[in-house]
C-alpha cells in the first residue's frame, strides 16, 4: 500500500511535468516525494518481475499467464523475462535485452525511478543508480547502489535552490515596496505638475493678451511709417517710368523728328506679334494705335503703358567695339519674399549681400542640432524666422536702392515695448511646454504595466547585457532590445517594448519586443523575453531561433512568487501574479 503511495507521487510528478507547472511547485512536490520514498523503502518491499514498475506490476501478477500489454497475445508466465521476445510490444521482456523496443524500469530507491531502453540491460554500463540493470556479466560486480548518496545530493541541491528562491522572494517583496512607493511618488508629481501647468497656462494667456495689446499700436505705427515710405517709392517709381518712356521714345524716334512712324518700329522685333520675323506695317500701326505720326505726349501716356513690358532697348553696335552685355532689367529684384521663399535654408528674395550677412550671423548662431526635440526645433525655427523678418524689414530697399529710413522715436519705443511683451510671452510659453513635456514623460512611464504589485518597477530604466561568441545583446526592460557585434560596429535594434506575452495564468512570464530594425528581405526584428525567478536581475542567454526573431532568457527576483519551508517543503507564502 505504501508503495502505491510512492507510485502515485511519481505519477503526480510526471503529470506535473506534463502540465509544465512551475519549477518551484515541482521541486516542492519532489522533495516531499523523496522524503516519503526514503521512508517507504526501508519498511516495505514487493516482488515483481525484474524491470517492471510498480504501476505495471498488476499486469504481471497472474502466476500462470501473461497477456502482452497491447493485448495481442497470451503467453505462459514462465516466458516473461526468459530472454526471448514473444510480445510485439516487447512487454514480456522488461528485465532482459531480448526485445528491441523493451523498457527496463530502474526502481532507484532513495533517488528517482526511471526507465531505460532494455537494450542497456547487462551491457556492462551502470545506468540505474541501484545497479539493477547490471545483474549479470561484468557490470554485476562493477555497479553498486549509490541512489541514497544521489538522493541526498539532489535534496541538498534542491534545498539550495529553494533557499535562493526564498531570498528572491524577499527581494521581490522589497521591489513591491519600491514599486508602490514610486507609483505614489509619480502620482504626486503628476498632480503637482498638472497644478503648475494650470497656473502656467493662465500666465501664458495673460502674456499673450499683453503681447497682442503691445503689438497692435506697434503695428499701426510701423504700417504708418511704411505707408509714407511706400508713397515716396510710388512717386519715385512714376518718375522713373516717365524717364524710361522718354528714353524709349527717343530710341524709337530714329530720325529724331519728335514723331514715331510705323517704319521706325521695324527694327524692334518685340513688336512682331505673329512671329514671322518681320514687324509689318499692320503690327507697327497696332502698336501706335493707328496713329501714323505719334507725338511724344501721346506715346508717354497710353502707348507706353501698353508696350513697356515688351519694349527692349536695342544694343548699341559700333563697328570697332564689341557689343556690351545688356544690363538686367532694373526691377528684377523687386517684390516681396513669398511665404515659400522664407525657407530656413533659403533666404527668399535676399540678394548676395544679404545672404552673406545671414551666413555670418549663422556662424555665430548655434547650429540646428539633430538631437533637438520637436518643440526645441520649432522654437529655434521661430527665432530664426523672427530674426530674418527683422533683418528683411531693415534691409528692405527702395526704388533707388535706398534703405527704408529708421523708425521715429515713438515707433521705436512701441517696438521696444512689444519686443519685451513678446519675450515675456515666449518665456511663459516655454514654461508651459516644459511642464507639458514633464507631464507626458511621467504619464508615459506610468502607462507601462509594471506588474499587479508594481514588482517590475526596479527594472524600468535599467539595461542588462549578455555576450555570446558574436554579439553583445542588451535588454532594457520596457524600452528596447538590441544587439552589437563584438568585433565592433553599430547597434541593431531588435525590438521596442510591446507587451506582456505570457499565457493567461502566467502573463508576466514573457515579454514581447516588436518593430525592431527591418531584416533585409524579411520581417522587422522582434524579441521574446522569457522570464524566470532568480536572485538577481540577469540576462542569462540570447539566441536567434529564426532569422531576425530573437529569444532572451532573463532571471529576476520580480518573478520569485513563492516562499517554501526548506525543511518541510511546504509553501509558506505565495503571491499570485
Ligand atoms: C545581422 C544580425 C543577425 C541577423 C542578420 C540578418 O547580421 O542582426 O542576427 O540574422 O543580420 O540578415
Amino acid at each position: 500500500m505504501m508503495f502505491r503511495r510512492v507510485e502515485r507521487m511519481a505519477a503526480c510528478v510526471s503529470d506535473m511535468k506534463a502540465k509544465k507547472m512551475s519549477v518551484k511547485s515541482l521541486i516542492t512536490l519532489v522533495l516531499i516525494g523523496l522524503m516519503s520514498i526514503i521512508d517507504v523503502v526501508v519498511t516495505e518491499s514487493v516482488t515483481r518481475p525484474r524491470g517492471v514498475s510498480l504501476t505495471n506490476e498488476p499486469f504481471y501478477r497472474d502466476s500462470q499467464w501473461f497477456t502482452c500489454l497491447d493485448g495481442s497475445r497470451q503467453i505462459f508466465k514462465s516466458q516473461v523475462n526468459d530472454d526471448y521476445c514473444d510480445c510485439m510490444d516487447s512487454s514480456d521482456e522488461p528485465g532482459t535485452s531480448a526485445c528491441p523496443q523493451g523498457k527496463f524500469h530502474c526502481n532507484n530507491r532513495g533517488f528517482k525511478p526511471k526507465y531505460i531502453p532494455s537494450s542497456r540491460v547487462n551491457d556492462g554500463i551502470c545506468d540505474c543508480c541501484d545497479a539493477s540493470d547490471e545483474y549479470k556479466g561484468p557490470g554485476a560486480t562493477q555497479c553498486s547502489n549509490n541512489c541514497r548518496e544521489l538522493g541526498r545530493a539532489d535534496l541538498e541541491r534542491r534545498q539550495q535552490e529553494i533557499i535562493l528562491m526564498n531570498q528572491g522572494f524577499d527581494v521581490r517583496q522589497e521591489y513591491i515596496k519600491q514599486g508602490i512607493e514610486k507609483k505614489a511618488e509619480r502620482e504626486e508629481s503628476l498632480k503637482k505638475l498638472r497644478e503648475e501647468k494650470e497656473v502656467a497656462d493662465q500666465l501664458k494667456d495673460e502674456k499673450e493678451r499683453l503681447k497682442q495689446e503691445a503689438e497692435s499700436p506697434e503695428k499701426e505705427a510701423k504700417d504708418a511709417h511704411k505707408a509714407v515710405w511706400d508713397a515716396q517709392q510710388a512717386v519715385l517709381r512714376e518718375e522713373r517710368d516717365k524717364q524710361r518712356a522718354n528714353e524709349a521714345f527717343d530710341e524709337l524716334d530714329a530720325d529724331r523728328n519728335g514723331l514715331i512712324t510705323p517704319d521706325e518700329l521695324a527694327d524692334h522685333k518685340e513688336f512682331d506679334s505673329d512671329g514671322d520675323g518681320e514687324v509689318s506695317e499692320e503690327e507697327a500701326k497696332a502698336v501706335l494705335i493707328g496713329i501714323d505720326r505719334l507725338p511724344k505726349a501721346t506715346f508717354i501716356g497710353p502707348i507706353w503703358k501698353n508696350i513697356k513690358e515688351k519694349f527692349k532697348s536695342l544694343p548699341k553696335v559700333t563697328p570697332e567695339e564689341p557689343s556690351p552685355v545688356p544690363s538686367p532689367p532694373e526691377d528684377v529684384n523687386e517684390g516681396d519674399a513669398s511665404e515659400e521663399d522664407l525657407d530656413m535654408g533659403d533666404h527668399g528674395d535676399m540678394n548676395d549681400e544679404d545672404e552673406e550677412d545671414f551666413a555670418d550671423e549663422d556662424d555665430e548662431d548655434e547650429e540646428f542640432d539633430d538631437d533637438l526635440d520637436e518643440g526645441e526645433l520649432m522654437e529655434k525655427y521661430a527665432k530664426h524666422r523672427a530674426d530674418y523678418e527683422k533683418k528683411k524689414e531693415v534691409k528692405g530697399k527702395g526704388e533707388d536702392g535706398e534703405e527704408m529710413p529708421e523708425y521715429d522715436e515713438a515707433t521705436k519705443k512701441l517696438i521696444e515695448v512689444a519686443d519685451a511683451a513678446r519675450e515675456e510671452f515666449k518665456e511663459a510659453e516655454k514654461q508651459v511646454n516644459d511642464l507639458k513635456k514633464s507631464i507626458e514623460d511621467i504619464e508615459k512611464l506610468m502607462n507601462v504595466d509594471l506588474g499587479p504589485q508594481q514588482e517590475f518597477e526596479p527594472l524600468q530604466k535599467q539595461c542588462y547585457e549578455y555576450t555570446d561568441r558574436e554579439y553583445t545583446y542588451k535588454l532594457c526592460p520596457f524600452d528596447k532590445t538590441s544587439q552589437r557585434p563584438k568585433a565592433g560596429g553599430s547597434e541593431t535594434q531588435l525590438g521596442n517594448w510591446g507587451q506582456w506575452e505570457g499565457p493567461d495564468e502566467n502573463k508576466y512570464s514573457k515579454m514581447k519586443y516588436t518593430r525592431g530594425r527591418n531584416c533585409w528581405n524579411g520581417p522587422d526584428r522582434s524579441t521574446l523575453v522569457i522570464l524566470r525567478c532568480g536572485l538577481e536581475n540577469k540576462l542569462v542567454s540570447a539566441s536567434e531561433p529564426e532569422r531576425c526573431t530573437y529569444e532572451f532568457q532573463f532571471e529576476t527576483p520580480s518573478l520569485c512568487t513563492t516562499k517554501t519551508d526548506v525543511e518541510t517543503g511546504e509553501i509558506d507564502s505565495h503571491d499570485e501574479l
